[in-house]
């Protein structure tokens, strides 16, 4: 059992104990153990193989050891098991809901007998819930959005997750005999945000035999629930948590070639075909063959014709006269003709990335000091950060009324003097209120190096009222950085409606910057939407958003998503020298 799982399964269970209503001290102790298990870069499985202490772990005591021993060893909780002879265990998915959390399932289940979020459309339809004590109608929509956002999201996995998932599969193949290469294709190879399987391609240079090993080794892992088909050269597992994978065993002649079919995206493909044809080649999984003369090449059988490729991607490219083409650009946006004309962009790395310009401390939600960011930041090799913590509407956060965030800029000037070697901007993360008026006065404003604004409410507005609302926002003479600018949840909220394109231009002509939240979870903007800031040359931000130090770590995933969007160095703020950024936040006086 992978950590992820370990950890969803506690997660899981202080859900149900928060709806039982159990004792708030040891749902806590639960959560506490929940996010170290998430944070851990070794597998717990291996941690207890070693024989390491677990209870040395913060947050982890004695109960919470034996429970991760029973999962490691059983794949199973007994706990869990008790806890769901009282209450129903589906209880669970609706606190995932947005607007639900255990107290309100709790109320749904009590009052509704409501289990289930099909049972729950029904009820909000019924106007039950808009009934309940603490309910209303406009939570109830909220409620009803977020059962079809999570319909919707159903199969997908965060590639953070997977990425987590495929590690003990992937070490565990690594011992196959006779494997040469073993790659991740797909969707998971583009870098794309979620994905819906895993593809691998092994090369296997040995016989038969070692083939037949090597799917065996691959169905007997033990993290696979069940077999849906084992061949010769294909074969196809879902893991227990869900996740399916499908393996593939190429002979060294065309494992380039499948490599690239597998990669995709399915549009780029096509488009590379077509390419071929125009030369009177055929690409295929199995290689570029040409196409004999008066033949169709729809027509040809696998493997038919004289084979000109097939060894490595770059032979496959170099077959259709173009360079290769990183997989986070093959999605059909032009990536082909930017390559036949040499004019592929260069692509963000995190070596570039000078600063970090959004992040929160103990002044509001963040779980780390001013000084603990600031340190993290320098052993990054940074140059800046900004410390931008919420301001007074984000109550759930602790948000800074203007006095707090005066005062909090005397603590800045006092870490300026104890941390060497970094510099910290003076930031704030404004809460955009309904009306498009900014949370903060503007004289306070003005005291800001960086001014940082950002949708956390209302988020039920009409596509044109939101859209408005955050054009007010840009419009403001203050402000450097729309944040989050959809406010999407990976898997648990669709972004709010708002007119993206009118916000880029508006943000290009009001000379106001973007991010994407690098955070694995938000990801926000999304990469069609990067590539049209790209275009319209709007500074982007990648930042992590970061609310105790480790999360710093999000830079990069962040960048993944931006080279997706086709950014470059050049279009990073953040990878701008802290004179230039300076300059950039001069710009309007
Ligand atoms: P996913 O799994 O939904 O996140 O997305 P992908 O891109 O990994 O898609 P998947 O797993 O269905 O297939 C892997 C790659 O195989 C896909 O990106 C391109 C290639 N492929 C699959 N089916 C077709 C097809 O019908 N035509 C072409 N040209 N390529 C295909
Ligand atoms: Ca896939
Ligand atoms: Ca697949």
């Amino acid at each position: 059992m992978e950590n992820i799982e370990i950890a969803d399964r506690l997660n899981e269970l202080a859900d149900l104990l928060e709806i039982k209503g159990s004792n708030p001290f040891r749902i806590r102790a639960y959560r506490n153990a929940v996010r170290t298990v998430g944070g851990l870069t070794r597998p717990l499985l291996h941690m207890v193989r070693d024989g390491e202490d677990l209870t040395e772990l913060p947050g982890i005591g004695k109960d919470m050891d034996s429970h991760i021993r029973e999962l490691l060893t059983t794949g199973e909780l007994e706990m869990l098991a008790e806890v769901t002879a009282e209450v129903p265990r589906e209880l669970a998915v609706l606190t995932r809901l947005d607007g639900v959390g255990p107290k309100k399932a709790r109320k749904i289940w009590k009052e509704l007998g409501v289990t289930t979020p099909d049972e729950l459309e029904v009820a909000v339809e019924d106007g039950r819930v808009e009934a309940l004590e603490g309910f209303g109608a406009k939570s109830a929509a909220k409620i009803l959005r977020s059962i079809e956002d999570l319909r919707k999201q159903q199969g997908r996995f965060l590639r953070l997750d997977a990425r987590q998932l495929l590690r003990g599969l992937l070490e565990h193949l690594d011992e196959a005999p006779k494997l040469e290469r073993l790659e991740v294709a797909g969707s998971y190879r583009r870098g794309k945000e979620t994905v819906g399987d895993i593809d691998l391609l092994a090369l296997c240079d040995g016989g038969e035999d070692d083939r037949q090993a090597l799917m065996d080794r691959f169905t007997g892992y033990a993290e696979v629930d069940r077999v849906e088909m084992s061949g010769a050269t294909r074969g196809s597992v879902v893991l227990r948590s869900g996740l399916p994978v499908d393996l593939r065993i190429l002979g060294r002649s065309d494992y380039g070639a499948a490599l690239h079919y597998f990669t995709g995206s399915k549009e780029h493909n096509v488009e590379l075909r077509k390419r071929a044809q125009r030369r009177g080649l055929k690409v295929s999984e199995y290689g570029v063959f040409r196409v004999p003369e008066g033949t169709d090449a729809d027509q040809m059988e696998p493997g038919e014709g004289e084979r000109v490729a097939g060894e490595t991607e770059e032979e496959v490219f170099a077959a259709v006269d173009l360079p290769w083409i990183p997989p986070v650009l093959r999605e059909n946006r032009g990536e082909i003709q930017a390559a036949e004309e040499d004019a592929l962009p260069e692509l963000v790395t995190v070596d570039r990335i000078r600063g970090d310009l959004h992040m929160h401390s103990t002044w509001s939600d963040g779980k780390a000091s001013i000084a603990e960011m600031a340190r993290a930041c320098r052993d990054r090799g940074y140059e800046y950060l900004a410390i931008t913590d919420h301001s007074q509407d984000v109550t759930v956060a602790n948000g800074l009324t203007p006095e707090r965030v005066r005062e909090q800029w005397n603590e800045i000037e006092r870490v300026r003097d104890e941390v060497d070697g970094i510099h910290l901007l003076r930031g704030c993360e404004v809460d955009i209120l309904k009306d498009g008026s900014l949370d903060l006065p503007d004289d306070v404003l003005e005291g800001l190096d960086i001014v940082l604004v950002a949708v956390h409410s209302h988020m039920g507005l009409s596509r044109e009222a939101q859209t408005e609302r955050v054009l007010a926002a840009i419009r403001h003479p203050l402000v450097d950085i729309l944040v989050h600018p959809t406010g999407r949840l990976l898997n648990r909220r669709e972004p709010y409606p708002i007119d993206v394109e009118a916000i880029l231009e508006a943000a290009g002509e009001h000379g106001v910057a973007v991010e994407l939240n690098a955070n694995p979870r938000r990801l926000d903007l999304h990469d069609r939407h990067l590539f049209r800031a790209r275009e319209l040359g709007l500074p982007i931000s990648v930042a992590t958003d970061a609310h105790r130090e480790s999360h710093l770590d999000f830079m990069e995933p962040g960048l993944e998503q931006a080279r997706r969007g086709w950014v470059g160095p050049g279009d990073v703020l953040n990878c701008r020298s802290l004179d230039e950024l300076t300059d950039w936040l001069d710009r309007r006086s």
